[in-house]
């Protein structure tokens, strides 16, 4: 193999050996460059006579040319290769499934509560709304509860900013204040035709949503649901509570021979009031005696608080805790499951 040839051959190789461009152009200078070989062959030609130069001249451009010729050949590998990395690491699987968006659903409790929301929207009831910050007057006043009661001490309500000393700020207690509220605006409504003798509509009511009390452990959340009831009319009697209640825990729990037991009781509201407990006749609770709700007939200072004359409107009142309905609904033991948010427990209940 004769100089040139040989030439060409270690070029080739260099090249081969660069594995970026970078490297490929430090070598091209090796060879074509200023001070490269190919430009000393040409400079070595100095001495050499017309003839010599002729042939010599053309033989270093043949090197040259096969040296360009391997340097083109290797920037266009080095391009190709650099392409398909790019097209590899941006390669896109349409075949590859989307990703699954989590599948949200209503809370149990929600659930509970729609469930409660449908049965006595059939009974012909409206649903209230209502601050969850209340007054101290709509919250306890209203509601007949004397001003020492110890249900308006700070060891059982939480008190919040906004307020004054003597007309508190509070976290409503139990939704009997949207049922005072949704009261008094029926009343205001039908206000004319009361004081013209004539008869008002009756009130027909529930109220669900959030409450707070000073209370935590396996039964007690300081914030739990409520849903109250109310239905005040001229001829309303504890005979329709009953009726009411009975149809709505049977369609509620799904079980037609369910019975319920009225137990008397008291609540500031109320007057006479009664516990209301359930049983079950078959199924894992069955036979004994659970107590679901609060009630009783609204009491004359309650009615009078609402604008209306406790000696023509009468009517009852009734308030349940659907966190302890879906407790019993789905036979779950702890109510502080509810309030986790640990989706493994909360997706069971789609
Ligand atoms: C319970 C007790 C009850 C009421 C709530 C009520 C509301 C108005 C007027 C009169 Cl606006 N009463 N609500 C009455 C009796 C009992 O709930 O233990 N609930 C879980």
């Amino acid at each position: 193999m004769n100089e040139l040839d040989s030439l060409v051959e270690s070029a080739t190789q260099l090249f081969a050996q660069s594995a970026t461009p970078a490297d490929l152009e430090n070598a091209k200078a090796q060879f074509l460059g200023k001070s490269g070989r190919v430009t000393e062959l040409m400079k070595g030609m100095a001495q050499l006579s017309v003839e010599e130069k002729k042939s010599r001249g053309a033989a270093i451009n043949v090197a040259k040319q096969a040296i360009e010729a391997a340097l083109t050949a290797r920037r266009q590998a080095l391009a190709d290769a650099e392409l398909q990395l790019q097209l590899k690491a941006e390669a896109l699987d349409v075949s590859l499934p989307g990703r699954q968006r989590g599948q949200g659903g209503l809370h149990p409790v929600s659930l509970t509560l729609e469930r409660i929301q449908g049965i006595f929207g059939s009974m012909g009831f409206d649903v209230a709304e209502g601050p969850e910050i209340e007054s101290d007057w709509f919250n306890f006043t209203a509601l007949n509860t004397p001003e020492d009661h110890p249900a308006r001490s700070m060891h059982d309500t939480f008190y919040v900013e906004g307020g004054t000393a003597t007309a508190p700020n509070l976290l409503r207690t139990h939704t009997s204040p949207m049922q005072i509220r949704h009261a008094v605006q029926h009343v205001k409504k039908h206000r004319a035709a009361l004081d013209a003798g004539q008869a008002m509509p009756e009130i027909r009511v529930i109220a669900p949503g959030r409450t707070y009390r000073v209370d935590s452990d396996a039964t007690h959340s300081p914030m739990f649901h409520q849903c109250e009831g109310l239905w005040i009319g001229e001829n309303v009697s504890f005979k329709d509570l009953k009726v009411i209640f009975t149809d709505f825990c049977r369609t509620f729990f799904e079980s037609d021979d369910l019975v319920l037991r009225f137990r008397p009781s008291f609540f500031p509201f109320t007057e006479p009031s009664a516990e209301i407990d359930i049983q079950f006749q078959t199924g894992p609770l069955a036979g004994r005696w659970l107590e679901v709700a609060g009630s009783g007939q609204v009491h004359p200072n309650v009615v009078r608080n609402m604008g209306l004359d406790p000696e023509k409107y009468i009517g009852f009142a009734f308030g349940m805790g659907p966190d302890r309905l879906t407790m019993l609904r789905y036979g779950v033991n702890d109510l502080r499951l509810f309030f986790d948010g640990d989706i493994r427990f909360l997706s069971q209940f789609q």
